[in-house]
């Protein structure tokens, strides 16, 4: 893989995480308000199908999805503004945290329904083969929406017609506090897919270049008109389900573990004090994005530790920016809540 994609999706990933992080915080002072599910753990899935798409593919996500936004090159302080419910954010200050579109960057939306993002995927899949287009639609979603019927439905369909649909399933083990084996009769998530005669694999979502290579080949495989493609990215979040949530649910030995499993202590700790997940299962995961990524380009004398630096000074920079800007844009007002509402009832085509 080229040097330049890499410190690319490096400096992604970075972003996300400080981006999240100060999403937190802003939270906790009470500039957000709702909910807000948030994506440390988990940026790899995000950044290394996004930078496998081309800019006329579409995206639709969940209301875990500030990460996708941002990884789609709509600017922080944009993504920020929505959060705070700001005029100057991407949905005008009116959709918030899990409400995130952009025409512009072709990001269809967060969505808070869970499974809401399937039908919405493949009728904009359907929409692009009756023009007979070079695009594709990938479409997020976590491991508790293989459960709904809309899974169901859009997978038959998509196959029957040969959709350009990517589905990326961001298997992070639990559906709020349920874990995978406990929600789901099969856990192998991918093998799901084979119900509807759509190619499916299990790849390691904490691994940016791997997850990366399989978005490149299933998006080949869509552009050369082979239908859909399904992909598993086996991932976690190191915080709760959302900031209502403390997760603690979880064993901590399960976090610790996850957040850093290059200490055998913590593997031995988890091998005897809990059985859930596995060593094995925890190997196959992999320690923290991030520091993989790093290890990968410092290691190999691509990138220096002045460089990362510089990088995470820049990110810190941008993210600041992001909160100053938010703070300081005006919120919407009635008039712009009625234009909204009337754009909606004249029927705009949005692809
Ligand atoms: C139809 C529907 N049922 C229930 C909920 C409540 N709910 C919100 S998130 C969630 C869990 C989804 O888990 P998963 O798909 O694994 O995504 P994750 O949050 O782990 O990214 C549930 C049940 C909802 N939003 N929509
Ligand atoms: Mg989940």
């Amino acid at each position: 893989m080229e040097i330049d994609v890499l410190k690319k999706m490096l400096y992604d990933m970075l972003l996300a995480r400080a981006f999240e992080e100060q999403a937190a915080e802003s939270y906790t002072k009470g500039d957000i308000a709702g909910f807000l599910h948030l994506y440390p753990g988990e940026e790899a899935v995000a950044v290394g199908v996004l930078h496998a798409a081309q800019p006329a593919d579409y995206i639709v996500s969940t209301y875990r999805e500030h990460v996708h936004a941002l990884v789609r090159g709509i600017p922080a302080k944009v993504v920020m503004a929505e959060l705070f419910g700001k005029k100057t954010g991407c949905s005008g200050g009116m959709g918030g945290s899990m409400h995130l579109f952009d025409r512009e960057h072709r990001f269809m939306g967060g969505y808070a329904i869970v499974g809401e993002t399937f039908p919405v995927a493949t009728g904009i899949g359907y929409a692009i083969a009756m023009r007979d287009l070079p695009e594709a639609v990938i479409c997020f979603f976590g491991d508790g929406a293989v459960n709904q019927g809309t899974f169901h439905e859009s997978l038959n369909m998509a196959a029957l017609w040969q959709l350009p649909v990517l589905f990326v399933c961001e298997n992070n083990r639990y559906q709020i506090g349920t874990e995978i084996h406990r929600h789901s009769a099969v856990a192998e998530v991918y093998k799901r897919a084979c119900g509807y005669r759509i190619p499916a694999h299990r790849i390691d979502g904490m691994d940016v270049i791997a997850v990366h290579q399989a978005a490149t080949d299933a998006l080949e495989q869509i552009r050369a008109g082979n239908g859909p493609q399904f992909i598993e990215c086996e991932t976690y979040r190191f915080r709760g389900h959302s900031m209502a949530d403390p997760g603690s649910y979880r064993p901590k030995v399960e976090l610790q573990a996850f957040e850093s499993n290059e200490d055998p202590l913590k593997i031995a700790i988890t091998e005897t004090v809990c059985g859930y997940p596995t060593p094995k299962e925890l190997a196959a995961v992999g320690s923290d994005n991030i520091d993989n990524l790093v290890q990968q380009l410092c290691g190999s004398d691509r990138m220096s530790h002045e460089q990362l630096e510089a990088m995470r000074a820049e990110v810190a920079e941008v993210v600041a920016a992001a909160v100053q800007f938010a703070s300081e844009s005006p919120e919407p007002s009635m008039a712009d809540a009625q234009a909204a509402l009337d754009c909606n009832r004249h029927g705009e085509v949005l692809i």
